[in-house]
């Protein structure tokens, strides 16, 4: 019998916990859909004429689409944003499907129709009883390599002038929040903005190849718009973990 009672709290504390970060969080951890473009169909792109669901290397590894799927197939897809110019979707070692936002123009790959720096927005909605504190977070690399691959060069381009061919930058609501510029980042990095208020109600997040328009830009992967617990969640859990210990070493001594 007495062996029954802590196993039976240890169970309580978990729901404590459980029910906590629910209600910290607004029942949903992330409010972006298909932040790591891994949804796909059989849509087919507007460049190569390549299904989303068929990009690999032993096909044609790249395409461009006017919007992506969303995960649950309805709502919170990406669709092109204020630049359009359509969005360019390439499958990538350990990443899978990314996005890069230097593209090819609608179809045929000729040189005339390459290339605009283009952009994706997605729509998503912040409830009443949702949290309104954010921190957004996504991977970035540069395509530094291949680009001086390509153009038969050891410089970084535009070096010191304003932005590089890798910039992209970050909208909320038509606001820029982040601009990340990172040529000799070429391994993947989490990039991370600072906290963002967002009140109940639409809103619209949106990113946009910045610098020279050359088919080379920021590679874009895992993006997340992640709520910021209130710091009384964390005092209740905090106050929960306390009591659960203490309950732990009395039982023990
Ligand atoms: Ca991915
Ligand atoms: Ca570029
Ligand atoms: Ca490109």
């Amino acid at each position: 019998m007495t062996r029954a009672y802590p196993t039976r709290g240890v169970n309580y504390f978990l729901m404590i916990v459980a029910l906590l970060t629910l209600g910290a969080y607004g029942a949903r951890a992330d409010f972006i859909d298909n932040g790591d473009f891994e949804a796909v169909d059989s849509r087919i792109g507007a460049t190569n004429s390549m299904a989303l669901n068929n990009l690999y290397w032993w096909t044609e590894w790249w395409d461009t689409y006017t919007s992506l799927p969303s995960e649950t197939g309805v709502g919170d897809s990406w669709t092109e944003g204020t630049l359009a110019n359509r969005i360019e979707v390439q499958r990538r070692a350990g990443h899978g499907l990314v996005v890069e936002l230097d593209t090819h123009g609608a179809t045929g790959a000729s040189e005339m129709f390459c290339c605009y720096n283009s952009s994706m927005q997605q729509t998503f909605e912040i409830g009443p009883d949702d949290p309104n504190v954010f921190w957004l977070a996504f991977d970035y690399r540069s395509r530094l390599s291949e680009w001086q691959d390509a153009f038969n060069t050891s410089d970084v381009p535009d070096p010191g002038q304003g932005l590089t061919t890798f910039a992209v930058g970050v909208y909320l609501d038509g606001q820029q929040v982040m601009v990340v510029d990172k040529p000799t980042q070429e391994a993947w990095q989490t990039q991370m903005s600072s906290e963002i208020q967002l009140t109940a109600g639409m809103h619209t997040l949106e990113f946009r190849a910045l610098g020279a328009a050359d088919s080379y830009g920021g590679l874009l992967d895992n993006i997340s718009l992640i709520a910021i617990p209130e710091p009384a969640s964390f005092a209740l859990v905090g106050a929960g973990l306390i009591g659960f210990f203490l309950l732990r070493r009395r039982q023990s001594a």
